[in-house]
């Protein structure tokens, strides 16, 4: 199978660019986020690499979340295995040191969602049809605590707890007012952008910018690094009950119908 991953890495800047190419929509799937755990790590350990830029190879989608059919009739070892996986890509990207900024050129959904928001900067396509947001709930399923934690230190208590729970998908302008994304641009120029506005930040001195960005983090990763094997434990059980599977699959299948 061709690679899931394709990294683009400019030593003159010190920047690399990392293109998500899962057709169709960059769903989050075990073998998805191995693969970007791995390559994340490998930058991470590059001193020359001190700035990442996420995007979508994709058409109209950054990351359309987690895999449903991962969570979907699987055994709980399967779940168990998965969770931890998607734990392993927020611990990676939440933590990193490198500047990182999610160039979103398309819709991102629940865990696409988390991803962009584990960035320090969010850049999204200028275009009505694209929305961002944690959906869970319409799913009947409940976004983790470190979802919602990420949400919170992103754009605050009161709109996290709005958009939570009544899941809301976000069009470009009203996540660029909420905060959620931090600027709009048009479609064809996100990633130029993202170039753009990386040198502003790689121009501050690595050692008081990293610092100061694992000091605001901390007491957040910490929560899940110390929590990790009761958070998994109670992912499995939850996704594994019979009304949850009932959920995904009446969500799975309106998906299909939707587009037929
Ligand atoms: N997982 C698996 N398959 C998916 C997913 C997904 N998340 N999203 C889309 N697909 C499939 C579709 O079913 C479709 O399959 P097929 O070709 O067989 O019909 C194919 O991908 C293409 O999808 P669309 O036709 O819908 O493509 P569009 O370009 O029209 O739309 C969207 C793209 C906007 C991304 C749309 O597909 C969409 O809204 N997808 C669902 C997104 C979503 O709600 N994701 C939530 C996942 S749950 C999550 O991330 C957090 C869960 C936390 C669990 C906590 C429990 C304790």
């Amino acid at each position: 199978t061709p690679p899931k991953i394709r990294v683009e890495f400019d030593q003159s800047t010190g920047v690399a660019v990392m293109h998500m190419q899962s057709p169709p929509v960059n769903s989050l799937s075990l073998d998805f986020l191995t693969e970007l755990c791995i390559s994340v790590e490998k930058l991470e350990m590059d001193k020359s690499c001190r700035g990442l830029i996420i995007t979508s190879a994709q058409p109209k989608v950054f990351s359309a979340g987690l895999d449903i059919t991962e969570m979907y009739g699987k055994s709980p070892e399967h779940c168990g295995a998965f969770w931890r996986s998607v734990q392993e890509m927020w611990l990676k990207l939440y933590g990193s040191n490198m500047v990182t900024i999610a160039a979103i050129n398309g819709s991102s959904p629940a865990g696409g969602c988390l991803m962009a928001m584990t960035c320090d900067y969010r850049i999204m396509a200028d275009n009505p049809r694209y929305n961002i947001g944690l959906n869970e709930t319409q799913l009947g399923i409940v976004a983790p605590f470190w979802f919602m934690d990420t949400m919170k230190n992103t754009v605050g208590q009161r709109t996290t707890e709005m958009a939570l729970q009544l899941g809301l998908l976000y069009k470009p302008a009203d996540a660029l007012k909420i905060g959620l994304v931090d600027q709009l641009e048009p479609e064809d120029q996100v990633i130029a952008a993202a170039t753009q506005t990386i040198s502003r930040w790689l121009a501050i001195p690595d050692h008081a910018r990293q610092i100061t960005k694992s000091m605001m983090r901390k007491k957040t990763i910490d929560k899940l690094t110390s929590n990790r094997e009761s958070d998994i434990k109670y992912f499995v059980n939850f996704i594994t009950k019979d009304s949850i599977q009932k959920s995904l699959g009446g969500y799975m299948e309106m998906l299909k119908k939707r587009r037929a």
